[in-house]
């Protein structure tokens, strides 16, 4: 008997480390040690901040339902707290992660087990450091399997791969971003755009600069794709290939192919590849920056190959591709129309018909006075005019607590002063107000936000991030929000759902939430220098009535400030 459970224990570990093996395992435990780390890409060293010595981090792998706890031990000397990234932590805001809105750093030395369950999701996701630039490295993938006896609503691949997109600077990032602090202007753009940490084959630097994929002639994989880059929006093509996209921010999409797909910081994306019958060789893959705004950015593709088995190797140079232009809009367009939810019996659309809040966000940037800075002014960022600013304890924690004092609750459904929101001259909105608001939601309510890119300064594209739910992105459009007529042509039907949306640059993008998650939510853009200069808010989501509608107590070791 005590043999029989014995073995039976060691199954349930056998199965957690290989999931691919059919026994259950509904707890996934992972010790993430975070340390410094000697890293070499273009022919310089440097020290960075890494999950277990790794750059990418190690990747999660929980099944749906599945509850995850990570061990977080904090090695190095930055204040820090990972985010897992479209995880909707139904009542278990504890372990979202954002410093000073879910939680209180894990400090030097500290430890904190971040405690979730899945619920309702399947796919791809990543985690990343969400305090200072540390999620510059401090990144990883997040796979989520679908149930037990549940197949992916596609042709199963025979085989998945990881592709985790990055930036590298031959600097330290927190030394990038703190000289740009100093000075009010923008940051130094990154040095080259990683591919699973690899760069692009560097003259007179070591071989060892470039990912390759393997493929075998005829079998079909699935690229899990992960843009986890800072502060760039990607295109990621491979030559002579098409990509069928079947899901995005782990929810499922009707399949399309497509040659080209287009990424924002903190999105994710399931290709299906077929590997051709015919293919020879070695096909180039690329990744360059999408910017269709007056905005410097690291211009340099980043380049993999996909390899298809050695005795096939005719030639030795790889077939071509060219990237698209940088300021491809239309490609750019093209992929983002082109996504739908999948909308069946199993995985239906759950889009709000009806709408109890209506929001109007102006996002943007906007400058204000700085005695210290090169020009006397800085560059800063704003919702509806707010400049928001972090407070020194977290939200969740004074919410919970009652503590006053921390944050109010009179965050503008709708900007104080309309203007010509993306015409030319701006000169007249210069200045913003700085505060620490959040706007107030009882449970269950349905909301609409409307998120209007400004032109102050620059009109751009900005990929926005929710945390806690997932949203249905009804419409998008160029220039000023029309409330009248752009209503009429919303998706109510199928429109995809997903945890970041790109606002585009000059215009518009409206989603669709239920609050049916109660906590404090970071919402902000996901280009990390928009979110440094204050571009972002929170929602606080009441608790409800019923028994499982109210948030869960913090955990024993929550960080404390
Ligand atoms: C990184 O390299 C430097 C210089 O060689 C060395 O002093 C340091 O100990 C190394 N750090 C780690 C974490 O290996
Ligand atoms: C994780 O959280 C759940 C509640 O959501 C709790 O029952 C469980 O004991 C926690 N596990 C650990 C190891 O803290
Ligand atoms: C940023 O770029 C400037 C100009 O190339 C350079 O002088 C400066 O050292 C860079 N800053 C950092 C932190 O790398
Ligand atoms: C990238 O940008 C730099 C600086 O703006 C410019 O000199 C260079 O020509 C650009 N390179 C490409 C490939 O567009
Ligand atoms: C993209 O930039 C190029 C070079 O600046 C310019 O010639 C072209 O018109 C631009 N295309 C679009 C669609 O704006
Ligand atoms: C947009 O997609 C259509 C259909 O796949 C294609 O014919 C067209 O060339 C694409 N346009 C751009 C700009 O990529
Ligand atoms: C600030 O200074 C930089 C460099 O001196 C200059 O290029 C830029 O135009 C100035 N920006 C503003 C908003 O004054
Ligand atoms: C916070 O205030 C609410 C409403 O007044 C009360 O129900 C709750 O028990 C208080 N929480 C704490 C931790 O004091
Ligand atoms: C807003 O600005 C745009 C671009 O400058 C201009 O074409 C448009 O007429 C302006 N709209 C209004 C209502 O002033
Ligand atoms: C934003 O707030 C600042 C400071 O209160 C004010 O000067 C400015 O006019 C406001 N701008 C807009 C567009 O509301
Ligand atoms: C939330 O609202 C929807 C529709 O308004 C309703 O059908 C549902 O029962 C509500 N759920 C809860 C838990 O209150
Ligand atoms: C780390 O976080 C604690 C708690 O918020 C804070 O007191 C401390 O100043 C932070 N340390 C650094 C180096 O920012
Ligand atoms: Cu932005």
């Amino acid at each position: 008997m005590v043999n029989l459970m014995e073995r039976g224990v060691l199954l349930v570990l056998v199965a957690c480390i290989l999931p691919a093996i059919l026994v259950e395992c509904r707890v996934r435990h992972y010790k993430f040690n975070v340390v410094m780390k000697n890293h070499t890409r273009q022919c310089s060293t440097k020290s960075i901040v890494t999950v277990n010595g790794k750059f990418p981090g190690p990747t999660i792998v929980a099944r749906e339902d599945d509850t995850v706890l990570v061990k977080v031990v904090n090695h190095v000397k930055y204040n820090l707290t990972i985010h897992w990234h479209g995880i909707r932590q139904i009542r278990t805001g504890w372990s979202d992660g954002p410093a000073y809105i879910a939680q209180c750093p894990i400090q030097p030395g500290q430890t904190y087990t971040y405690n979730f369950t899945v619920t309702g999701q399947r796919g791809t996701l990543f985690y990343h450091a969400h305090i200072l630039w540390l999620r510059a490295t401090v990144h990883g993938a997040i796979v989520i399997l679908p149930k037990l006896g549940v197949p992916y609503p596609f042709p199963k691949p025979d085989k998945e791969n990881i592709i985790v997109l990055g930036e590298w600077w031959k600097s330290d990032v927190e030394a990038v971003i703190n000289e740009a602090l100093k000075s009010g202007l923008a940051p130094n753009v990154s040095d080259a755009h990683t591919i699973n940490g690899y760069t692009r084959p560097v003259k007179n630097c070591n071989s060892k600069e470039m990912f390759n994929i393997h493929v075998k002639p005829g079998k079909r994989y699935m690229l899990r794709i992960i843009n986890a880059a800072l502060n760039e929006e990607l295109f990621f093509k491979i030559a002579d290939h098409k990509l069928t996209v079947v899901e995005v921010d782990a929810t499922y999409v009707k399949p399309f192919k497509t040659d080209t797909i287009v990424i924002s910081p903190g999105q994710t994306t399931n290709v299906i590849l077929e590997a051709n019958n015919k293919a020879m060789g070695k096909y180039l893959v690329v990744v360059s920056p999408f910017m269709d705004a007056p905005v410097p950015v690291d211009n340099a593709t980043g380049f993999a190959t996909l390899r298809y088995p050695a005795f096939r190797h005719k030639t030795l140079s790889a077939t071509l591709t060219a990237p698209p232009p940088i300021n491809a809009t239309a490609v750019a367009d093209n992929f983002t129309n082109a996504l739908r939810s999948l909308n069946t019996k199993e995985f239906p659309a759950k889009v709000p018909q009806k709408v109890d809040h209506s929001l109007f966000f102006t996002v943007g940037l906007g400058v204000n006075p700085c005695k210290t800075c090169v020009n006397g002014s800085r560059i800063v960022a704003d919702i509806n005019n707010i400049t928001f600013v972090m407070p020194d304890i977290s939200i969740l924690q004074a919410h919970y607590y009652n503590i006053s004092g921390v944050f109010t609750d009179d965050f503008p459904a709708k900007p104080p002063t309309p203007f010509n929101f993306t015409g030319n001259n701006q000169v007249t909105n210069v200045g913003t107000t700085k505060g620490t608001k959040v706007y107030r939601l009882p449970y269950n309510a349905t909301v609409q936000l409307v998120l209007q890119d400004t032109a102050i300064i620059a009109p751009e594209n900005h990929p926005f991030h929710l945390h806690g739910f997932n949203f249905f992105v009804v419409g998008k459009g160029v220039g000023n929000f029309n409330p009248k007529n752009d209503p009429k042509k919303f998706n109510l039907v199928d429109p995809v759902e997903r945890n970041t949306i790109g606002v585009p640059s000059g215009g518009w993008a409206a989603i669709r939430f239920r609050a049916d998650n109660p906590g404090v939510w970071f919402f902000h853009c996901h280009l990390e220098i928009h979110t440094t200069w204050g571009l972002k808010m929170a929602f606080l989501v009441d608790d409800g009535k019923g028994p499982s509608e109210s948030l869960l107590p913090p955990p024993n070791d929550f960080p404390k400030c």
